[in-house]
């Protein structure tokens, strides 16, 4: 199974310690084509060696090749709110992941969008077991 998974990289790194958790999780289900999204070494406003069309047309291309799209929504990001949207006009599997912050709502056009489902969670054990349930019923 390939795996797409979207996190917030220009709007803010605060929760790449999900990232990293969750993407090593994937990895019991299939190949996770976007490991870097947890990489220290992106940064928010770090350089980087690709431009950006190559990015967007490289990251579009893994999207259209995945069998299920994984979004870590807790911070909201531009890119991320793309490819979600992306995902769901090319019909894919979409499953979001938003920790519950005090004062902080996930986006309603995230969260009442009927072709995603959602998994609000407090600790990252409730992340696993929505990954497990989520990924067996694919099968
Ligand atoms: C390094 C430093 C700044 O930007 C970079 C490299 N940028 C990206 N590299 C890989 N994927 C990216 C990059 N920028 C955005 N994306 C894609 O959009 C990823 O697949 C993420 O899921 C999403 C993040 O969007 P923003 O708007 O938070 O950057």
């Amino acid at each position: 199974m390939k795996i797409y998974f979207a996190g917030s990289i220009r709007g803010g790194r605060e929760h790449i310690e999900f990232y990293k958790k969750i993407i090593d999780y994937l990895g019991k289900y299939g190949e996770v084509l976007t490991e870097h999204i947890a990489d220290d070494k992106i940064t928010e406003n770090g350089e980087n060696k690709l431009t950006d069309s190559s990015i967007f047309k490289r990251d579009l291309d893994w999207l259209t090749s995945s069998d299920v799209v994984v979004a870590e929504v807790s911070n909201p990001s531009l890119g991320v709110g793309f490819e979600i949207a992306k995902a769901v006009d090319l019909k894919k599997k979409i499953l979001c992941l938003y920790k519950i912050q005090v004062n902080k709502r996930l986006s309603a056009m995230i969260a009442g969008c009927p072709e995603v489902r959602i998994k609000e969670y407090v600790e990252l054990g409730e992340v696993m077991a929505e990954i497990d349930d989520y990924m067996i019923a694919l099968r």
